[in-house]
């Protein structure tokens, strides 16, 4: 499924994916094998192909003619894209979208591959071995669109209160890629309401920018406890006809920090969360509709309000139904646990700026998304680190001014980047890795971040706490590694959160088990990482109750004194 809504009714829309697709690995005994496979998908889910870490092709033949946009939402890691055998574009990074346009495509069949890379590298500065998989293949949906000269290339709807009223900054990016200046209308519909812009001027081979503030009244706000949507529907006229449009759906509702609390609609948030990664046995990270939905009915059946996207922006389609079921989410660009070292790489920089800048244009209009996070666990305490961290968090503002930032750290008492971020987030694993009282361990370092940074009087959140435990073991003294401990452990760990003055929350860590790198097979049995609250089938834990009790003994909500 490509989004849980239509996003055009002008524009014709193809899925290319949701079907058989040729297969072919570069590597290996079976290099000369074409196989068919369905997409999206990872590659380590075909038999024969559970651990191939190299080069593979994919192709399909597609019908076009004239002007088309091809959109690939999702290929791991490394993509070549070839149209009729000619290379026609490349991208990095498995989690982000990226988009390609070829001009007066010859009547018929084409032939379209993709060569998708999962190999690690000095090239790849995001993708390393890691606690989590990096798979390989077309793991999200392939879209065509036919396309004239004229195309909208993005809405971005920015909802905000002035005193009582609701008022929206919306913006209009057109794009002309014929070979002549054009003049058109441009419309957007939003509850009824008619936004327009008459007679705009689009040069050729450029794009054009159009704003305008409009006022709102007797519209239902966005929460998790009534998550009510409105859509967007954009127009460009040419002669009076319509030639093009895009479609979105955004909430009305707003973010806001004021001093050490996190406000929704001007109420003081608790963040009852889970990380997530997308990981399933039977899927790899390509979770299809059925599949993302389960998940997101297990977090509401256990009273989370909330999901971190650890550690890689997330599929459009997890986002669209957390829209809908008022579910907030930290969106998080990729980067997991990167050394000074891995920080130095002369590919990170670049890398990782443009998971950003991917991430957050296409991502911008879900009400969901209530903070941007970046870089988790990295080398913020070191000045070249605390530089990225500052490139980053400038990029980001500069992109989006109505979402607060942050990022988790795990520099306990050595963090130096506290200054930068509107949230100051850690990492902790009292009772895990280190046997601390959860409470005693937590309060300390709340007091640290308060006595000793520049993060004092800032909103803090536990962004990770957790334990292991293997599904089904059980053992007289309730050992690490047991259900029992881990129930345990979450049950101290959660408490201790949600009773630490000036915490606005938690993210457990995590929602199911995952599968890790080999590389990472020490300390992770099964070669997994086993602190999820559901096993990676989904199966409880005992956990699962001792953290639904929990949850639903706190509200979403903080009382303001
Ligand atoms: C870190 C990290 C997670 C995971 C976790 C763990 O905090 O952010 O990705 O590795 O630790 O299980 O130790």
């Amino acid at each position: 499924m490509i989004r849980t809504f239509k996003t055009h009714e002008i524009r014709n829309q193809i899925e290319l994916t949701n079907k058989l697709w040729d297969f072919s690995p570069c590597e290996g005994d079976l290099a000369e094998k074409v196989y068919q496979v369905s997409t999206p998908s990872c590659w380590e889910t075909y038999p024969n192909f559970s651990n191939y870490r190299g080069e593979a092709v994919y192709s399909t033949h597609f019908f076009a003619e004239g002007n088309i946009r091809l959109e690939f939402k999702g290929v791991s890691h490394t993509a070549t894209i070839f149209l009729d055998g000619v290379e026609i574009g490349s991208h990095y990074n498995a989690y982000t979208s990226f988009s390609l346009i070829v001009r007066n495509l010859k009547r018929g069949e084409h032939l379209l591959e993709v060569k998708a890379d999962n190999r690690f590298s000095n090239e790849s500065a995001l993708h390393i071995p890691n606690d989590y998989m990096s798979y390989g293949g077309i793991s999200r949906p392939i879209v065509l669109e036919m396309i004239g000269d004229l195309y909208i290339q993005s809405m971005q709807i920015t909802p905000f209160k002035e005193k009582t009223k609701w008022k929206l900054e919306v913006e209009l990016l057109v794009n002309n890629i014929g070979t002549k200046k054009e003049r058109v209308d441009l419309e957007i519909n939003i509850a009824g309401q008619s936004i327009k812009w008459a007679d705009i001027e689009v040069d050729k081979q450029s794009d054009k920018k159009v704003t305008q503030q409009v006022s709102y009244e007797n519209i239902n706000e966005w929460s998790p406890e009534s998550p009510d949507l409105y859509y967007a529907k954009a127009t460009i006229y040419k002669h009076g006809n319509a030639v093009d449009d895009l479609i979105d759906r955004f909430g009305f509702r707003e973010v806001s920090i004021v001093e050490n609390s996190i406000l929704l609609n001007r109420k003081k948030l608790r963040i009852k969360g889970l990380c997530r990664h997308e990981d399933h046995p039977q899927f790899g990270c390509a979770l299809p509709y059925a599949a993302i939905e389960y998940d997101l009915k297990i977090a509401e059946h256990l009273g989370a309000n909330s999901l971190r996207t650890a550690h890689y922006p997330n599929d459009e389609v997890f986002l669209d139904l957390c829209d809908e079921k008022g579910i907030l989410v930290w969106e998080e660009n990729h980067a997991r646990g990167l050394s000074l070292e891995d920080m130095q790489n002369p590919n990170f920089q670049k890398q990782a700026a443009n998971v950003i800048k991917e991430m957050i244009p296409l991502h911008y209009n879900h009400p969901s998304i209530f903070i941007w996070g970046i870089l988790n666990e990295c080398a913020s305490h070191t000045e070249y680190g605390k530089e990225c961290y500052q490139r980053q968090f400038e990029l980001i503002k500069k992109l989006d001014q109505s979402r607060p930032h942050s990022f988790a750290s795990c520099q306990f008492k050595t963090d130096i980047c506290f200054g930068l971020p509107d949230i100051v987030s850690y990492n902790i694993y009292p009772l895990w890795y280190h046997d601390t009282p959860a409470k005693e361990y937590l309060s300390d370092l709340y007091q640290w971040v308060q006595e000793k940074t520049d993060g004092r009087g800032k909103p803090f959140i536990v962004s990770e706490i957790g334990a292991g435990a293997i599904y089904g073991y059980r053992n007289p003294q309730n050992s690490k590694w047991t259900e029992d401990y881990q129930a345990a452990a979450l049950k101290e760990q959660i408490k201790a959160c949600m009773e630490q003055p000036g915490c606005s929350g938690v993210y457990l860590w995590q929602f199911c088990d995952i599968r890790v790198s080999d590389e990472w097979f020490g300390g992770r049995p099964r070669t997994m990482n086993n602190k999820g609250i559901v096993d990676e089938y989904r199966r409880r834990k005992l956990a699962y109750d001792v953290v639904k009790q929990a949850f639903e003994s706190y509200s979403s909500y903080i009382e303001i004194e």
